[in-house]
Parts: structure tokens; C-alpha cells; sequence
């Protein structure tokens, strides 16, 4: 699976930073994290660059990067192996609406958005590369879906990546496809059909409890 993403140092770990909005800090205001999970707001990351204060990382503007599904330090790129959040966007265009079932494997603390809307939730790692714990039924539009995943690495393997059921991967196709940098995702992306907008705020639909 390829990912375009920000890596993000943080000076707290994932539970102290959880609830902020790292992407609306890290913008000055320019975009949400919600808005980030949209067509609409993904393409405005054309205009400006990610700017975090001196001890936070530094500029760290997103690009397309492959992650390794099999490798449990996939979060990892050269950068600090502490303490830091991922942002990963995949943009999934969809023949027609449907249900399908997300399948996300992680470290520390996951937050996944499909079209503005907060359909996970975990605070808890997983296990370990590949090791599923959480089937989420999540809903796909017709048209060019944006799923955003956050992870947050506290210590020890740094670790995310998801799936969806045969049935989803067999009907949709997955963005960036041939694409190796910024603007050559955007012209891959840039003919799709965006979904309509649902004209609701983030409802959170699964909040996944510690077991
Ligand atoms: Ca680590
Ligand atoms: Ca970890």
C-alpha cells in the first residue's frame, strides 16, 4: 500500500497530544485534521507548507512513500523513532456506495477519517505488524473517498497500516497509485469525482475500548 503522509515530532507523547489537532497547529489554522480527511482539504496542502516551531520536528511537508506492510518499524523514515504522529492520506475511488470492512493494524494510539467523518479510534496497540484485533465496518461513497490515518509511536516499534475485505480492494482503486511525489499524486487524483459532502461535523462512530 502506498501512503502520502506527514511524520510529525512531538515534544509530549501520544497521550498528552492525542486530543490535539497536530495538523492545525502545524498550519497555523489553515486546515484541520478533519479537513485534511477531504478532497476539498487535501488539495489545499498545495499552497502551503507544514511549519513546526524549532524542537518539533522542523518543516516536514508530506510526501508519497511506500510502507513495508511486514516491517514494524514502517513509521519510521530517517526521523526521530520516539514519541511522533503520522499522518497518512490514501485517496479510494469507489464505483458506487458501499459497506466495507476496515481492518487496521497499529501502534500506540490510531485515529482514522474517511470523508471528514472519524470512524476509528483505538488508544491501544495492536500487537504487531500485520496482527488485526479490530474489524471495522466503515461506509465508502461513489466517487473519490479520503481516508486519513494517524498514529502515534510512544516507544519500541513504530507500526501502522490497514486493509479492507477482498470484496472492497476487488472494486476500488487505490490513490497514489503510479504516483512518486506530491504533484504527481495530485494529477493522478486530480480527474476523480470527489463524494458529496455529507453536511455533518466528525461524528466518531467507533470508540474502541482498552480489552
Ligand atoms: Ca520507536
Ligand atoms: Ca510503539
Amino acid at each position: 500500500m502506498v501512503w502520502s503522509r506527514w511524520q510529525l515530532r512531538k515534544q509530549r507523547r501520544f497521550w498528552a497530544s492525542a486530543p490535539k489537532d497536530l495538523i492545525d497547529e502545524g498550519t497555523n489554522g489553515k486546515i484541520t485534521q478533519v479537513e485534511l480527511s477531504t478532497i476539498a482539504g487535501l488539495n489545499r496542502t498545495k499552497s502551503f507548507p507544514m511549519d513546526w516551531p524549532k524542537g518539533n520536528g522542523g518543516t516536514r511537508e508530506w510526501t508519497v512513500f511506500e510502507i513495508d506492510p511486514a516491517d514494524g518499524n514502517n513509521m519510521n523514515r530517517g526521523g526521530p523513532v520516539d514519541n511522533i504522529e503520522t499522518y497518512a492520506v490514501i485517496v479510494i475511488e469507489a464505483p458506487s456506495a458501499m459497506t466495507s470492512v476496515m481492518s487496521p493494524a497499529h501502534d500506540d494510539h490510531a485515529h482514522i477519517w474517511i470523508n471528514g467523518e472519524k470512524w476509528y479510534n483505538n488508544s491501544v496497540w495492536t500487537g504487531g505488524a500485520k496482527t488485526i484485533l479490530h474489524n471495522v465496518e466503515v461506509e465508502l461513497q461513489k466517487g473519490a473517498n479520503v481516508l486519513l490515518y494517524r498514529c502515534g509511536e510512544g516507544g519500541g516499534s513504530a507500526y501502522f497500516n490497514l486493509h479492507f475485505d477482498d470484496a472492497t480492494h476487488d472494486a476500488v482503486t487505490i490513490y497514489p497509485k503510479d504516483a512518486t511525489d506530491q504533484q504527481s499524486f495530485f494529477d493522478e487524483i486530480a480527474p476523480l469525482t470527489p463524494v458529496e459532502p455529507q453536511g455533518k461535523l466528525t461524528t466518531t462512530w467507533a470508540d474502541i475500548k482498552q480489552r
